[in-house]
């Protein structure tokens, strides 16, 4: 790292990408553009760096995908700031309490077991981030649900059909459903997140339940608006869902 960061005082109002030295915008991008690889290729990569904001933009790297395909990594000055004091993000409002401290809440406030089922529903094999969150080794360092005391955790896997996911949660009257969406290509998990909640609602369900969405592209702000009580995205673990799932139920009292 230059050493100019140690130096530097940062304007939290006007931020901008940082490369060698304090506010030079460096900037990486990749993307693909439908033309065969060559010089003209390269000259279309860094018109479209331009028009994307970046001084000086240069291709780093380009390489022939085929078929009338080019890959690039462009490289240039980005020419914005954001002001980050102004930014605000919304986040469950709870307190993350630790493996230990979960189980504790759980021995004074609920008294019984929690009962939670999890699943990647609809088309997505992504069985990575649901199992990060509830397999006994969890991730990270960070157990999963499956070896919280007090919690029994039922993770049923990927492509799970949301119908199935809902017929488990009733037969083991759970207290809370968690689904997993990766794949976000044409807004599949927005469709597959919707039509879950609708089947919840129809079984008269979604009063008793806490309901989660998780996933690298999941906000807590699209999971509210899509129905659920909250949604968790990367650098989630156990710990942060489990600490909600626990507070909620005893704030809706449903134990
Ligand atoms: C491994 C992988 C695969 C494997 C999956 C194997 C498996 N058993 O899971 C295979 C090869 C099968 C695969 C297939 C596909 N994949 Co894929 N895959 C990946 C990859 C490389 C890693 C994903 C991963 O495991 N991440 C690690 C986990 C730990 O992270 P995570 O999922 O984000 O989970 C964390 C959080 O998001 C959160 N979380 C996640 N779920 C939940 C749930 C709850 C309740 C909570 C609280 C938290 C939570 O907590 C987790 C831990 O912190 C990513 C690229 C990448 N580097 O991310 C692409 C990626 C996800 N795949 C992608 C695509 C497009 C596909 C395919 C459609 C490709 C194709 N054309 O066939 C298929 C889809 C198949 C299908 N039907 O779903 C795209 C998705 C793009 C998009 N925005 O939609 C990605 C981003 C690659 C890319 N850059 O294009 N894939």
């Amino acid at each position: 790292m230059a050493g100019d960061i140690a130096t530097t005082k940062v304007d939290l109002t006007r931020v901008k990408p940082y490369g060698d030295t304090m506010n030079d915008g460096m900037t990486e991008v990749t993307f693909t553009l439908p033309v065969p690889y060559g010089p003209e290729a390269d000259e279309a990569a860094k018109q479209i760096g331009s028009k994307m904001g970046l001084d000086e933009a240069s291709v780093a790297f380009s390489k022939d995908l085929g078929q009338g395909f080019t890959f690039f990594v462009m490289y240039g000055k980005c020419q914005h700031t954001v002001d980050f004091t102004t930014i605000k993000v919304a986040k469950a409002d709870v307190e993350i309490m630790s493996r230990e401290e979960c189980q504790e809440y759980i021995l004074n406030n609920i008294k019984r077991n929690v009962i939670i089922v999890g699943a990647t529903s609809g088309t997505d094999a992504h069985t990575v981030g649901i199992d990060a969150i509830m397999n006994m080794k969890g991730f990270h360092g960070h157990y999963g649900l499956e070896r919280y005391k007090g919690i029994e955790a039922i993770n049923m896997g990927s492509q799970v059909p949301n119908e199935v996911l809902i017929a488990k949660a009733i037969e083991l009257n759970a207290d809370a459903i968690i689904v997993s969406q990766i794949v976000t290509q044409k807004d599949v998990h927005v469709k597959n997140l919707t039509n879950l909640v609708e089947l919840i609602e129809a079984e008269g369900i979604r009063d008793k339940i806490v309901l989660c969405c998780g996933g690298p592209r999941i906000s807590y702000e699209l999971a509210q608006e899509l129905g659920y009580d909250a949604g968790f995205g990367s650098h989630t673990y156990a710990e942060d869902v489990a600490s909600f799932i626990l507070t909620e139920m005893v704030r809706r009292n449903l134990i």
